[in-house]
């Protein structure tokens, strides 16, 4: 499998449970790599832009209301699969459907405010990672070992 990378947003409910450290371990201990990151109060606009895709859904409004509730911390992961990865560790979108051992499982409340968002293919990833990240904010390093 090629290395990818993939965009990760721990949304406005996780950050207000203090799950910023906990989130990010995770990704760190399944060798989802953090390459950049970046705390923001997203505006309307640039929630709307990011969400673009759910326009026509009945949910659109609610959920730009959402995002633009308080900061949200932005990241990209890179890693082996990371995609595919990231949606595995995030878990469903619904928490109730969400598996044993994920992050929604464990730390989400309903449907909507479901702490993270991960880019859903490998193009996408990178429409999603461009829209936050400039070439000259992500950055380059080697993990020596893995964290446990
Ligand atoms: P995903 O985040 O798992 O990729 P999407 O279907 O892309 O799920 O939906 C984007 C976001 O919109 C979800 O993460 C969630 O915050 C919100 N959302 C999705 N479906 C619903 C719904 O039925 N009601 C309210 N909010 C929803
Ligand atoms: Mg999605």
């Amino acid at each position: 499998m090629a290395s990818e990378r993939t965009l990760s947003i721990i949304k406005p409910d996780g950050v207000e449970k203090g799950i910023i450290g906990r989130v990010v371990s995770r990704f760190e201990t399944q060798g989802l790599k953090p390459i950049a990151i970046r705390m923001k109060l997203l505006s309307r606009t640039e929630a709307e832009g990011f969400y673009a895709v759910h326009k026509a859904r009945p949910f659109f409004g609610d959920l730009v209301k959402f995002m633009t509730s308080g900061p949200v911390v932005l990241m990209v992961l890179e890693g082996e699969g990371a995609v595919a990865k990231n949606r595995e560790i995030m878990g469903a979108t619904d928490p109730k459907k969400a598996a044993e051992g994920t992050i929604r499982k464990d730390f989400a409340t309903d449907i909507e405010k479901n702490t993270v968002h991960g880019s859903d293919s490998v193009e996408n990833a990178k429409v999603e990672v461009s829209y936050f990240f400039p070439e000259i904010d992500i950055q380059q390093y080697e993990w020596k070992k893995l964290a446990k």
